[in-house]
Parts: structure tokens; sequence; C-alpha cells
């Protein structure tokens, strides 16, 4: 009886959560923190945080990522600042469009949800330097991240800026504000080593320097086993169900769960299946964690020259639950969400007490949270990689699929298995992946114009050195490119074949001989460096030797990354009659940039300009070549992609922005594809890949905002070689969903209604449309046994047609319902009979 009545309460205390979101917009909030949690007015939280870096979208679709994320069951919204592009130049300011952060907290705040605002002010991030602006390389005696008088004032004064902005628009929890929680430094714990007794010095100046700036609301360094109190050091991780913090007086929490893996150039395409990410976070909760956040929870795009390196990609879509182009990714999204519910129902016990431990067998174990000593919620774990068992416990047997967990918020009835995922599933798990729907339109060939850049120095901006120049230093990363040209004499009776040796720090380069290309070498994300040893032809007397050295996003991670450096380092000529001839130390002839970059071409205002040539021939397959056309942008409310499959490697704006880099050309390994990736078991960021032996990346975001009605321009750089005529612009105009849902499933968490003995609800198919649309139509609905997946669906050996009945239930609707049920679906119960039957319906979501 005293477990109906807590029950009771349990679920009232759910319902008023999810109404009110636990916050309202105003009023002023006190938050601390004990051993178990954070506390927010005197109340224990338990929270589902998730990462949205709001450059790496549009300000008009924050709204829309951040109410996807709220019924996604977040409550917390965790960013980086991103100090480069905050304060471009050592003084002035930039808190404008993308980078509007008090629009961003404030657009949280409306949301009701809370904000974990991590400054820093080094973020990682794979962002460009880490975040660092360039210009803090050259402070004169200036060491990064260590203790260091001048990188210490700089990084307090940036510090104290982003907090007095906040406070002065009021956006701190004691304010009335959504920050509950600020970060100082990022993951310097993987790192301190390598700087001595400074790092060490360091991390308290880091926390001292926090704590006095006077937020009100608790500082985390995550990846910090030594930060000092009162900071919370938290954990980063795939897992972190072992982690516990360094203090018994500080709450386990985890801010960075990786939703999957970042994209690098080429690489194959990671993901981590959501069996195993629900898992992670189901044991995390289960052994003592409060706090988790999704990296990333949206992960987005690296627009312009935002990416970090070095060879990030564009792409930052992190196979995240909600996708680059702001869809919800199914089954990721709808399986976290039931997860967060179950979790939910279990709040009232988790803040209640520390957990008990129960032994159930070899790697099976259970956790029990009281309430009260007979009222429990308890979450059941198998974490075997291959056996499934069933385990006793409480007097009841429960089947555990290998490397799962299943919660109990009564300590009876399973709500919810991390590995049974009954969700909605989409058809791909990427809006382009499946043609259908897709809308693509080539872009007109006749319509290109084009520029063909001078190799090597353009204009008057060269200078000289007697040495080959470290690249970041020399461009101080006003542009990814840095020309290096020299002469070569051939004395008669030289040889005029030799071997070009050529060495450099990274990412990659194109090297003329007279004028003519003859080589291009690059690195990787893990090897920057790379060695080019090509043999050529020289002519007696001068010939000119010109390298443009590319860069591709700057360091972001490790060790004193910020002097990693970049460009040439060496240059030998290899003749085999008169041995080596080193020209690293002759006279070298620099340029920073690209001609093209200095007459602008990537703006609108050179649109019509005489620079741009046309003709009855497109060039294509030609190296720094600059193309241009126009394109009517699709209407409706589609995403926007540019298919540059066609294409080397370079950048491309739409109407004068940069939707980034690309780089086509480069595929990734043919090898290390598994065709279906077997959640169980410890995940690694190689473990699952797709797209082997392709280009990482094919098809680049174009935001809606940045196109107009007519015409809009496209303009394109190109560094090795291409064919734009095969360039084409894919949209969106419908989706196709679907869901397959069995008898034997559980309720959706939301129906349940623990011990009431009122309802008995059956499991559901549930499908939603996304961007307004409307389900047009039912393709496939099959009771029984049906077979194949979303997109292929067939009728099984039993097969009953339900289709009017789906139907009417779901179309002309924005989302709709079906108990799976015999009763409801009008089939006689002994259907199909000794067999379990399910629902399998597939639809078209468009206009
Ligand atoms: C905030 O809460 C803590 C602990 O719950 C309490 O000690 C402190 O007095 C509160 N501060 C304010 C300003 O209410
Ligand atoms: C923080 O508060 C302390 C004590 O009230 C005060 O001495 C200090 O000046 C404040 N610092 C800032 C940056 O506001
Ligand atoms: C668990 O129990 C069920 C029902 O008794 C049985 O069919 C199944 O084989 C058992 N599974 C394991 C792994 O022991
Ligand atoms: C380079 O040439 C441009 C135009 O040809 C001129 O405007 C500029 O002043 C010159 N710069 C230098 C440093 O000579
Ligand atoms: C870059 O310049 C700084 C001084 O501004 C110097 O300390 C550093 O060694 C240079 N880096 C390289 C790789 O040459
Ligand atoms: C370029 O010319 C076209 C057609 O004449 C015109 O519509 C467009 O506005 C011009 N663009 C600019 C930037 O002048
Ligand atoms: C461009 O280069 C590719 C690869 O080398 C080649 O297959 C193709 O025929 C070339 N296209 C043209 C038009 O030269
Ligand atoms: C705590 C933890 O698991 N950290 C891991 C986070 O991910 C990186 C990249 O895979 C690992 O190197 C860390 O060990």
């Amino acid at each position: 009886m005293g477990m109906l009545k807590n029950f009771i309460a349990c679920v009232l205390l759910v319902v008023l959560f999810l109404q009110n979101s636990c916050f309202e917009a105003g009023l002023s909030a006190n938050v601390t923190y004990d051993h178990r949690a954070l506390v927010i007015d005197g109340k224990r939280r338990v929270l589902q945080s998730g990462s949205i870096h709001y450059p790496r979208s549009t300000p008009e679709v924050w709204p829309e990522l951040i109410r996807k994320s709220k019924e996604g069951g977040l409550e917390v919204i965790e960013t980086y600042v991103f100090w480069n592009y905050h304060e471009p130049i050592r003084g002035q300011y930039y808190f404008e469009g993308r980078f509007d952060l008090v629009r961003f907290v404030k657009t949280v705040q409306e949301a009701g949800l809370f904000l974990h605002l991590r400054i820093g002010p080094y973020a990682c991030a794979e962002w460009n330097y880490g975040g660092f602006p360039v210009w803090l390389h050259f402070i004169p005696g200036i060491q990064f991240r260590t203790t260091n008088n001048p990188f210490k004032e700089e990084m307090k004064r940036f510090l104290a800026k982003i907090i007095d902005l906040m406070k002065q628009e009021n956006l701190f929890a004691s304010q009335g504000g959504p920050i509950i929680l600020a970060q100082v430094e990022n993951e310097y714990g993987n790192v301190e080593w390598a700087y001595g007794v400074g790092g060490e010095l360091y991390v308290k100046w880091a926390a001292d320097t926090a704590v006095n700036l006077n937020t009100s609301v608790p500082w985390v360094m995550c990846q910090q086993e030594d930060a000092p109190d009162p900071i919370i050091n938290t954990c980063n991780g795939f897992y972190c169900d072992g982690f516990t913090p360094n203090s018994p007086s500080k709450p386990i929490m985890w801010t960075e769960n990786y939703s999957g893996w970042f994209l690098s150039f080429g690489y194959a395409v990671p993901f981590r299946p959501v069996e195993d990410l629900a898992f992670a976070v189901a044991r995390f909760f289960e052994t003592g964690g409060t706090f988790q956040n999704y990296y990333m929870y949206f992960g987005g795009t690296n627009f312009g020259r935002t990416a970090g390196g070095p060879l990030v990609a564009t792409s930052y879509d992190y196979d995240a639950p909600i996708d680059e182009y702001g869809f919800i990714r199914q089954p990721k999204w709808g399986h976290l969400r039931e997860l967060h519910k179950a979790i939910k129902l279990c709040e009232e016990y988790l803040i209640s007490s520390d957990p008990t431990h129960q032994k159930l067998g070899a790697k099976l174990e259970a956790h029990i949270y009281h309430k009260s000593s007979n009222d429990c919620a308890a979450f059941l774990a198998n974490y075997d990689s291959s056996s499934d068992a069933n385990v006793t416990f409480n007097g009841n047997v429960y089947f555990l699929p290998a490397w799962s967990v299943s919660i109990l918020p009564d300590c009876k009835n399973v709500v919810f298995n991390t590995a049974k995922v009954i969700s909605q599933r989409n058809n791909g798990d990427h809006p382009f992946a499946q043609q259908k729907n897709v809308n693509e339109l080539l872009l007109a060939s006749s319509a290109f114009s084009w520029y063909e850049e001078k190799v090597g120095i353009s204009g008057n901006r060269s200078f000289v050195r007697p040495d080959l120049a470290e690249q970041i230093n020399t461009t101080k990363d006003t542009s990814d490119y840095l020309w290096y040209t020299a002469s070569i004499h051939v004395m008669p009776g030289q040889g005029k074949e030799v071997f070009l040796n050529i060495e450099s720090l990274g990412h990659a380069a194109l090297v003329f001989v007279n004028k003519k290309l003859v080589a291009f070498g690059y690195g990787n994300h893990d090897f920057a460096n790379f060695l080019i040893n090509k043999k050529i032809e020289l002519n007696e007397g001068i010939n000119t030797l010109d390298i443009l050295s590319m860069m591709v996003g700057l360091q972001n991670y490790g060790a004193w990354f910020d002097v990693a450096g970049a460009g040439l380092f060496s240059v030998i000529l290899i003749d085999l009659k008169n041995g080596k001839r080193d020209i690293s130390s002759g006279e070298w002839i620099y340029q920073v940039g690209v001609e093209g970059e200095y007459i602008g071409l990537d703006k609108i205002s050179l649109a019509n300009s005489s620079f741009w040539k046309q003709g009855s021939t497109l060039p294509v397959n030609k190296s720094l070549i600059w193309y241009k056309t126009t394109f009517l942008a699709p209407e409706g409310k589609g995403p926007l992609a540019l298919n540059l499959a066609s294409m080397g490697k370079g950048q491309a704006w739409v109407n004068g922005q940069s939707i980034g880099r690309y780089w086509s050309a480069y595929l990734a390994p043919s090898t290390g594809c598994t065709k279906k990736c077997d959640y169980r078991g410890s995940y690694d960021a190689s473990k699952c890949q797709k797209h082997c032996g392709q280009p990482a990346q094919t098809l680049y975001h174009i935001p809606r905002t940045w196109v107009h009605p007519g015409e809009n321009l496209l303009v394109i750089h190109e560094e090795l070689g291409g064919d734009p005529s095969k360039i084409s612009l894919l949209t969106k105009t419908g989706q196709h969903i679907c869901s397959f849902v069995s008898e034997a499933d559980p309720p959706p968490v939301d129906s349940w209604k623990p011990n009431l003995g009122v309802v008995s609800s059956s499991p559901q198919v549930r499908l939603a449309c996304e961007r307004g649309w409307h389900i047009a139509a039912i393709n496939f609905a099959s009771y029984g046994i049906p077979e194949g997946n979303c997109g292929s669906f067939r009728p099984g050996a039993c097969h009953m047609d339900v289709l009017p009945i789906v139907q009417k239930a779901c179309v002309g609707q924005i989302e709709c319902s079906i108990p799976v049920s015999s009763a409801y679906l009008g089939v006689s119960a002994g259907a199909c009979p000794g067999l379990l039957k399910a629902l399998a319906v597939e639809a078209h979501c468009s206009i």
C-alpha cells in the first residue's frame, strides 16, 4: 500500500516537472551542490543535458533545435564560448549573427531550459585553434595554458568580459536567468603532465580566478582530477560509470558523453549505435551519476574556416540525436527520449539516497535507490558484451540482453531496457541518405563563369626571406594559403632530371615547376606532416619552383598544440649525378593568400565584374580556378545541400557567405567499415564506421536563411581540379518515416500507470512529421509478421491488412499513434496462432 501511495506521488511529481520544466524565467534560483547532485533552490536535481554550439547553426533555427531538445527530454543546453570569433582583433568584440551569445542564452531561457556555459576560454571542440584567437600567439613572451603572466592576463580579461556580459543581461540563475553552471579551462587534466609544475599552478590559478568572478553558480573543470575546491571535477568519455570525483562532497557529473564522433576529411564516417549510448547513460545514472551531457545533441556545420584541425571536415553532424540539417535522427532521438522519461520516473529515488549495490551474477548487477526501506527504484545491468541472461531480483525473474540496463521505477516493473528500441525509425539516418523525397537540381553548366588564378606570386605583396618560413607565424591565419617561391639554376652539364624532396609540417601542398603542376601532397587528421618525393624535369638555366602550402584548420587539441606549426620545413633536390642540393635556406619569395582572395572573388559586389570569364567550354580538371554561377533556391521548408562530389578540394560561398571547406577528392581508406556494427561491448571512435573508400563528405549544408527568392550567387574556389557541371543542389520535399512495434514490446514510458490497475496500456506505433509536414499517405501497414526494414517493408507469412485503420488514424495529421493490439486493429485475437505479432507502418510526410 505504501508503495502505491508513493508511486502516485512520484507520477504526480513527474507530471508537475514536465509541465513546469522545473524552471520559470525571471525567478531567481540558488544553485549549489552536494555529494549527490546539483541543488537548485534546496532541491537535488537529476539533469539531462545536451551540447549545441551556437555558431554551428544560424540564429533562425536555434528555437527549433532547442524545442526538439526539450521534447527529447533535455533540461539543460550546454555550449562552449568561441573566443577567436568574439574578439577577432584584441579589444574589438563581436557578438552578432551566429555569434550572438546573449540571444542564444535567451533562446534557451525562453524555452524554459537551463544552460551550462563552458567559457574555457580554451574550447577544443574541433574548432579552429581550439577557440584561441591567433593574435594571442603573437603577444611577446606568451605561453598558452600554463603559469605565464601574459596568458593569464588575457584569459582573465576574457573570462571577466563574458561573465560581465551575462550579468548585465541578468542571465545567471541567481538573477533569474538560465545559467546554472559554468566551466573554466577544458580537459586540461589530459595534458597537464606536459606543463610540469607550471601546469599545476595554472590549475589553481584558473580555479581561483573563476571563483573570484562571483558568478554565484558552481564551476566545473572537466577531466581535471586535481580541480581545487569548490570546483567540481567532471568526467568526459564514452562511458563514465566508473568515475568518482576528487572529493566526497562533490556530485558525479558527466560533461561530455560522445553521441557519436567528429568527421575528418579522408576518414570514414563514424557512428555510435543508440543501444550503446543508452547503455552508457543508464549505467551512469545507475551507479550514482546525476548530471549527464550529450556531446553533441546537435552538432551542426563548421561554416567558413571555423573547423579545427588538422583536416576536420565541414560537417559536424556527430551522429547526434538531431542531425546536421536539424532533423530528428531516429531511432536515436526517440530511444533516448524514452530513456530520459524512465530516469525521470526515478528522480525522487535517485535524489533521496546513495545507491546500494547487489551482485546478480558474473557481470550482472543491480543498483537500488531507496526513498524509504520498502520503497525503491532499481537499475538492473548486464555488462557482459555477448551473453544474455535471466536474473532474479526482488523475487522476480528478468531477462537482460547482453550490454543492457533495465529500469524499474518501482523495483518491480521494467519500463525501459536500453537494448530494446521501440521508436520511430526514419528511412536512412541522414536527410539525403535515400533518394526518396529528394529534389536534385543540376546547376546549368552554361551559366558558369570562371577565373584562372596565376601560379605563384601575383602582385606586389611578396616579401623575401633566406629560409623556409613557418606558416602560421607568416599568415597569422588570415588565409589558408602561403606561396613559397624559389628559383633553381641548372648549369650546363648539370642533371636535368632530379628528385624533388619536400617535407612539410602540414597540411597540404601543390607543387609547380615552371608553372606546371607536378605534385600534390597532404597529411591527415592524425599526422599532419607529409613528404613529397617527385621526379621532375628541369631546363638548363633558370627554373621556377612555386609551392602553395595550404592549411585545413588549425590544430585544436594536445599539449602545446598552439605552437605545433605548419608549412614547409625542408626542400631538397637530389640529382643522381651531382648529389643533394638543399635549397631550404636559399632565397625564398613569399605571398600570403592567393590571387582570388586579394581580388575578393567570393564577394557579391564582384559578381558582375569583368574578372569573371565566360566561354563555350567550361574548364574542368583545372587547379587553382574560381567558378561562379547563380541558382534559384527551391521553394519550401526543406533543407538545402550542395553536392560537391565532382569537385576536388576548396571552399564554396553562397551569396558571399562561406559554407565551408570541401575535399571530395580525399577518399577514406577502403577498410575499417562493418556492414552491421554490434553495439555490444566497449565503443571507441573507430568501432563503427561507414562510407569506407568514399569521400568523408560530399554534401554541404546551405542554411535556408542564406538564400533568397530569385537568383543566388554561388562561388567556388577549386584548388585541385573538378567538374562544376556536375554540381547539384538538393532539397528535401518530405520524409518517409516508419515504425515497427511488436505486441510484446512495452508501452511507451509515459503511458505507464504503475500498479494502478486501471489502464492496461498497449505498445504503440508513434509517427511524427517535421517542418510542419503532414502525413500524406500510408505506404505500408501490416499486422502479423512483417519483414524488411524501413523503406523495404513487405508482408510476411502472416499478414493482416490494417491499412484503412492506420490511414484513418494518421492521414492528414502531423503525428499519430496506433495501439498495437488486436482489439484496436480489428483483428481476431486468434490470428497468426502461436506467433508474436508486430505492426509495421511506413508513412509519407509532405506539404
Ligand atoms: C543557497 O542554498 C544553500 C544550500 O542549499 C544555502 O546554504 C544558501 O544560504 C542559499 N543561498 C541563498 C542566497 O539563498
Ligand atoms: C566578488 O565578491 C567579493 C566579495 O563580495 C568582492 O570582494 C569582489 O570584488 C567581487 N569580485 C568581482 C569580480 O565582482
Ligand atoms: C531466459 O528465460 C527464458 C524463459 O524461461 C528462456 O526462454 C531463455 O532461454 C532464458 N535465457 C537465458 C539467456 O538464460
Ligand atoms: C600594390 O598594388 C596596389 C594596386 O596595384 C596598390 O593599391 C597598393 O598600394 C600596392 N601596395 C604596395 C605595398 O605597394
Ligand atoms: C613563431 O614565432 C614565435 C615568435 O613570434 C616564435 O617564438 C616561434 O618559434 C615561431 N614558431 C615557429 C614554428 O617558427
Ligand atoms: C549582376 O547582374 C545581374 C543581371 O544584370 C543583376 O540582376 C544583379 O543585381 C547584378 N549584381 C550585382 C552585385 O551588381
Ligand atoms: C578529369 O580527370 C579525371 C580523373 O583523372 C578523368 O577521369 C576525367 O576524364 C577528366 N575529365 C576531363 C574532362 O578531362
Ligand atoms: C574518460 C574517458 O573515457 N575518456 C575518453 C574520451 O574519449 C577519448 C577519445 O576517444 C579517449 O581518449 C578518452 O580516454
